[in-house]
């Protein structure tokens, strides 16, 4: 049986990179709802029944485990999606909150997101419920995910959007920052530039991988590089800008994307 991972486009693919470099021998089942991407500006009734029908279409495919790789799912249908199903049901908020708890040595740790996310609050909960003493600074930043899904990964309008989103961030002294939405592991570099180098990133992507290889109870070798992703990918609008752009993502190309209705 595959593993079951979704998102709401192309960003829960750094998700899927990792649990692949973890577990090379797992199968995957992937699907995007480009149709509807972004669920970011939505709000969590939305969010919540996007959710339930993306978990409803890789459960018809009997996946063995579900992985929620989008952080505004994560942090409103969490619950929802545990309820209604027997697997084990994997979202990403929880992951990268126990390794920024882990890793802060200051306390005070940054969150950014997307503005559903980042409303929700549901960092903040998960890490005071670990340690009830941190401080908690989270913003949201729409315009990065626009910016990924163009590929502008190091354009001088990235830079300028970083600077004025994380510049605050940087005063209020924080040495950890969450990367709290799927798309941002691809910014790492032009966040660090902006925060410094004592800044601590975390990668809630790498967090959950190690999350499904802990709950699965194995690890596999790493497959040599260069091979071609075996996952199975689905989207629910044209296929052509998910090739294109996941391929970006996930640095190799995708053999086939097929194109699903949900209902
Ligand atoms: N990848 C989604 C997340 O992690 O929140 C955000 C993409 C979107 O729907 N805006």
């Amino acid at each position: 049986r595959a593993i079951g991972v979704f998102d709401s486009g192309v960003g829960g693919l750094t998700v899927l990179k990792e649990i692949q470099r973890l577990l090379p021998g797992e199968d995957l089942l992937y699907l995007g709802d480009t149709a509807r991407v972004p669920y970011g500006t939505k709000s969590p009734a939305t969010v919540r029944r996007y959710a339930m029908e993306a978990a409803a279409f890789l459960t018809r495919r009997r996946v063995k485990m579900l992985v929620v790789a989008c952080n505004t799912a994560s942090s409103v249908a969490l619950a929802d999606l545990e309820n209604q199903y027997k697997l084990p049901v994997i979202g990403v908020i929880e992951p990268g909150a126990k390794r920024a708890v882990s890793v802060t040595r200051s306390g005070r740790i940054g969150v950014i997101g997307t503005e559903g996310t980042i409303k929700s609050g549901a960092y903040t909960v998960a890490i005071k419920r670990l340690a009830p003493d941190a401080d908690v600074v989270s913003i949201a930043c729409p315009l990065f995910v626009p910016l990924v899904e163009e590929g502008w990964l190091n354009h001088p309008v990235t830079h300028l959007t970083a600077r004025a989103y994380l510049d605050n961030l940087r005063h209020l002294g924080i040495d950890t920052l969450v990367l709290g939405c799927t798309h941002y592991p691809l910014l790492k570099p032009v966040l660090q530039e902006v925060l410094g180098p004592e800044v601590i990133l975390i990668d809630s992507a790498e967090e959950t991988a190690f999350t499904v290889a802990a709950m699965l109870g194995h690890c596999h070798r790493l497959r040599p590089s260069g091979e071609i992703c075996t996952a199975q990918f689905f989207v629910t609008d044209v296929p052509e800008r998910f090739q294109r752009v996941g391929s970006e993502f996930l640095g190799c190309p995708l053999a086939t994307v097929e194109q699903v209705a949900l209902d």
